[in-house]
């Protein structure tokens, strides 16, 4: 405030008073809440380039090529989308504007599924928010761009300390036009555990309000019971409920039937009646064979009187295959990615499919030559987390057999190294498909693809056979979600649960049967609040309280990350992941039009106590900061 005042006063501006002091004295001008977040931006840069980021290996921080982001006129505002359409003409009649599409819509998944797929989900707001303005333009005619949801949420406060919530405001601002969409795991929200009713809700109203304006509710066992909370919490909010039927099995084969057209079709109709204005065919683990596909939108087609988006991974390289089928028979949306970040676990490439469409009655709704320079950029941003690529380098058709989503694919394989069994990556996968068999051939999506990969893992680990389970099971401790699975806390599978090892799991214990969500307390969000303005001295927002009713211990973990280290979600990607290079300096922008300038000088060696001092320069003045050495 003093500053502000000096420097807004006539005088100072006219020139007639004496500002030399300013050059002479410096320090006058150094205020505490600066040099607050000044010290926690260097140390948690010291941390890393002492310690290096947990699940990086450490080495010397790569050189990285600039991104090229794609040219535009940024003077020109984002042409109408299809969120104009949605204000306009509201729910229905965005559905009816659907309906009268020749061409194919797409939804870029970029945002989300795709790094969470081929990443980990490990990629930044910051990358994302960068290519906003080009994505605005060049993607202008998408149907919507998946940007949220799955598990971009606990990812951001886990592993890129930064706020979800935070990141759709931004590119919100940033992309007035198009819809955005996002992936809600019906009553688990975005978590893995089952959620009240009213936190439920609470999340949906938020979102909403925050930019979100298609929901895609899956539940992880196709329960319908499951789905209806969210299906209405979202048809309250005026926004977009598209209901998910997740693809499992294979509706081609003559043996195994468990998952047939009729199952599918049964659950359109179900859908349809529960207030879904699209359906959704979420194929998570890629699985639907192109004859497949063909049979299967056709029917629904003429089942339903819906939308019908196609969502895909394209593990086994037949994505494009399976999309042109569907779109010869008649299916509305399909999602995709750029190509640099498309193919394998991720989506099929939407640049590919606007190629294998050329010449058909129905061509790709798209803009090539954008989707060509958005491709451009990502494909230099990947290389930023080269750590968390999955390894999978050529399309594996594999997953027809153990039909692992491909979300999981990359997520799964760190957790396999993680506890010593990264060399036993193919007896983990063959592991997930005796799994499933065991529980009784079930939908495998988050969660409960990840039940089944803790017990593959479980027993990969512990060296278990199918046959160890039954015979010696009453002595085995099972992995928790295992256990909570078989209880009936995420739901109720199709045809129910295998009654032999279910009794094994609980030991006596009796299963539930109803919505878990009835069983559980609401939320109480006045009390919610006082506790936490009571433990971080100030009142919550709705967004902080439902955080932390989805995520306690993660969201605690995040605030205090923040505490400790300041908003590190300002730092470019590669000094967030690898620190800095002696002499390197970074330019960080805390806030809009405040920079601060990093430049690190010296590395001290290891003191008695094991910390280290790290020498910086900070806006041209020598800082220091003690770094404990861990490595
Ligand atoms: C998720 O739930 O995160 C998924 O992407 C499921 O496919
Ligand atoms: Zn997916």
């Amino acid at each position: 405030a003093f500053l502000e005042n000096v420097v807004t006063h006539p005088a100072f501006l006219n020139g007639s008073v004496d500002t030399t002091f300013i050059d002479a004295t410096p320090e006058l001008f150094v205020f505490p809440e600066s040099l607050n977040r000044g010290t926690k931006m260097l140390t948690y840069i010291g941390e890393i380039t002492v310690n290096g980021f947990p699940g990086i290996k450490k080495s010397k921080k790569p050189a990285f090529d600039s991104p090229q982001l794609p040219k535009i006129k940024l003077s020109e505002p984002a042409p109408r989308g299809t969120k104009q359409i949605l204000e306009e003409e509201g729910a229905d009649g965005l559905i009816e504007w659907i309906k009268k599409q020749n061409d194919v819509l797409i939804t870029d998944t970029t945002f989300r599924d795709a790094h969470q797929s081929l990443l980990a989900t490990r990629v930044r707001t910051a990358d994302i928010l960068k290519v906003a303005d080009p994505v605005a333009r060049l993607l202008s005619n998408a149907f919507s761009l998946e940007m949220w949801g799955g598990a971009t949420f606990d990812t951001a406060y886990r592993f890129l300390k930064e706020d979800p919530w935070e990141r759709l405001t931004l590119l919100r601002e940033k992309i007035p036009n198009v819809l955005f969409q996002m992936l809600l795991r019906g009553a688990n929200a975005v978590g893995y555990t089952n959620y009240p009713d009213n936190l439920i809700k609470a999340f949906v109203k938020e979102s909403a309000a925050s930019g979100i304006d298609v929901f895609r509710i899956f539940d992880s066992l196709n329960w319908l019971k499951g789905m209806t909370l969210a299906i209405d919490a979202v048809r309250e909010t005026g926004k977009i409920a598209e209901a998910a039927i997740c693809y499992t099995g294979d509706i081609l084969s003559t043996t195994r039937t468990k998952y047939d057209l009729g199952y599918y079709k049964k659950m359109a109709k179900e859908l349809e009646h529960a207030g879904a204005h699209i359906i959704a065919i979420k194929d998570m683990a890629g699985l639907l064979k192109p004859e497949a596909a063909y049979a299967l939108v056709s029917e629904l087609k003429e089942t339903v009187d819906l939308p019908i988006h196609l969502h895909m991974h394209d593990t086994s390289g037949n994505g494009i295959a399976s999309y042109i089928k569907a779109v010869e028979a008649g299916v509305d949306i399909v999602d995709t990615a750029v190509a640099s970040m498309s193919g394998m676990t991720s989506q099929p490439s939407a640049n590919s499919l606007y190629y294998a469409l050329e010449g058909n009655k129905r061509p790709l709704k798209s803009n090539i030559d954008g989707l060509d320079a958005v491709s451009r950029y990502w494909e230099s941003v990947r290389k930023y987390y080269a750590s968390f690529e999955s390894g999978l380098n050529a399309p594996n058709a594999e997953v027809y057999k153990y039909e692992m989503p491909g979300g999981q694919y990359s997520n799964l394989q760190q957790q396999a190294s993680a506890v010593g069994l990264g060399e036993r990556w193919e007896d983990v996968k063959a592991m997930y498909a005796t799994v499933n068999q065991m529980f009784g051939d079930i939908v495998k999506v988050t969660p409960s693809s990840k039940v089944v990969g803790d017990m593959a893992l479980f027993m990969v680990q512990n060296d278990l056979t199918e046959d160890d389970i039954y015979e010696r099971g009453e002595d085995i401790d099972f992995p928790d979600s295992v256990i909570t699975f078989f209880e009936g806390k995420l739901g109720q599978p199709y045809l129910g649960f295998p009654k032999e090892l279910q009794r094994i799991v609980l030991k006596g214990r009796e299963p539930i049967t109803n919505r878990p969500g009835e069983r559980l307390e609401p939320v109480d969000f006045n009390e919610l609040k006082e506790s936490l303005t009571e433990r971080y001295g100030s009142t919550p927002s709705n967004k902080e309280m439902i955080s932390y009713a989805l995520y306690p211990k993660v969201y605690n973990e995040y605030r205090q990350i923040v505490e400790q280290y300041g908003q590190v979600s300002v730092l470019d990607t590669p000094t967030f992941f690898y620190g800095l290079r002696l002499g390197e300096e970074v330019s960080v922008e805390i806030e809009q039009g405040k920079t601060l300038i990093v430049k690190l000088v010296s590395i001290g060696q290891p003191q008695k106590d094991g910390t280290r001092i790290v020498y910086f320069e900070l806006n041209g003045q020598p800082r220091e900061v003690v770094i404990k050495d861990n490595t």
